[in-house]
């Protein structure tokens, strides 16, 4: 069992993940919800993790749009108003800093997260997993469009078709965008330092890709405030909220 790192073994820990940083070539860095918590975005399975009594389950599912579109919009038009007021914090900022060292394209962010905060931060090689709150899509027909906050009305239609439109967000049971999923698996294939930030690693396919990376050779370095489904096979465990130990980690680094 892991006991609460002391001051002196977390700068030995800090120091470990540095390491395995300065002598990657490629880093690939796999985000969830925990690296926004510190914005004032809450997470799917924390203790504030309940909508109106919903939990995840219970709103991300096709069924529960075919079932209660309006429901199900209000979800996220509820999550579209909370981005106007959401800012990246320093854990985005490090990450920021972070590509910075490395050669083009062999940095990549892979998000599990819709709320656009690392591209708002500056981040540029961003693969997005579930897709984005901003933009909307048509339940029926190929119509997608980026609405930015704009408000939208409770039940929007299709400007094509006339069907209900729905988030571009990807709900249980639904496959994630190809090309992101398929650049992500690529990056995750020949990374030499895989980070695991503030994900509780139950949500697959993307978990998958932090034992994807192991296999094919990567360090892991988990960042999270506990231990999750990933820590058994991280090479080095950073438990504090990432918008501290992130600023920390590329600070050793310079
Ligand atoms: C901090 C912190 C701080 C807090 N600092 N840290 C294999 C086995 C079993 C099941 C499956 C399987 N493969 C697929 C499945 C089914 C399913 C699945 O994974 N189920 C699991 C629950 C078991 N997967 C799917 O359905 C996926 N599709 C799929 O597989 O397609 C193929 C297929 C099709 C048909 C049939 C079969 C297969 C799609 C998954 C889509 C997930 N979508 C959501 C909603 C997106 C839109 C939205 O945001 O509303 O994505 S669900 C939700 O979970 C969201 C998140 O991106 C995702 C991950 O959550 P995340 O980010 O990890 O958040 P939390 O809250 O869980 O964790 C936060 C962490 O942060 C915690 O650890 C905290 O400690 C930490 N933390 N503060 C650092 N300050
Ligand atoms: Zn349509």
């Amino acid at each position: 069992m892991h006991h609460p790192l002391e001051p002196h073994e977390i700068s030995e820990e800090i120091e470990r993940a540095s390491q395995f940083l300065r002598n990657a070539e490629r880093v690939v860095v796999l985000t969830g919800a925990g690296i926004s918590a510190e914005s004032g975005v809450p997470t799917f399975r924390g203790s504030g993790g309940l909508w109106h009594g919903h939990n995840i389950y219970d709103v991300a599912t096709p069924e529960a749009f075919a079932r209660d579109p309006k429901m199900v919009w209000e979800f996220y038009n509820f999550r579209r108003e909370g981005l106007a007021q959401i800012k990246p914090n320093p854990g985005h900022y490090a990450l920021v800093v972070l590509e910075q060292r490395f050669a083009k394209n062999c940095f990549t962010i892979v998000t599990q997260n819709i709320d656009g905060l690392h591209r708002a931060a500056g981040s540029r090689n961003i693969q997005e997993l579930h897709g984005n709150l901003r933009r909307i899509k048509c339940s029926q027909c190929e119509f997608i469009e980026d609405r930015d906050l704009e408000p939208l009305p409770s039940l929007p239609k299709c400007p094509k078709c006339a069907a209900l439109l729905r988030p571009d967000v990807v709900w249980f049971g639904e496959t994630l965008p190809m090309a992101a999923w398929m650049a992500s698996e690529q990056a995750a294939s020949h990374c030499d330092c895989f980070l695991v930030v503030g994900t509780s690693a139950i949500v697959f396919p993307a978990a998958g890709l932090i034992s994807h990376a192991k296999d094919h050779g990567a360090k892991i370095v988990e960042i999270n405030m506990e231990q999750t489904q990933a820590s058994s096979i991280a090479d080095v465990g950073l438990y504090g909220p990432s918008g501290e130990i992130l600023p920390k980690i590329v600070a050793h680094l310079s």
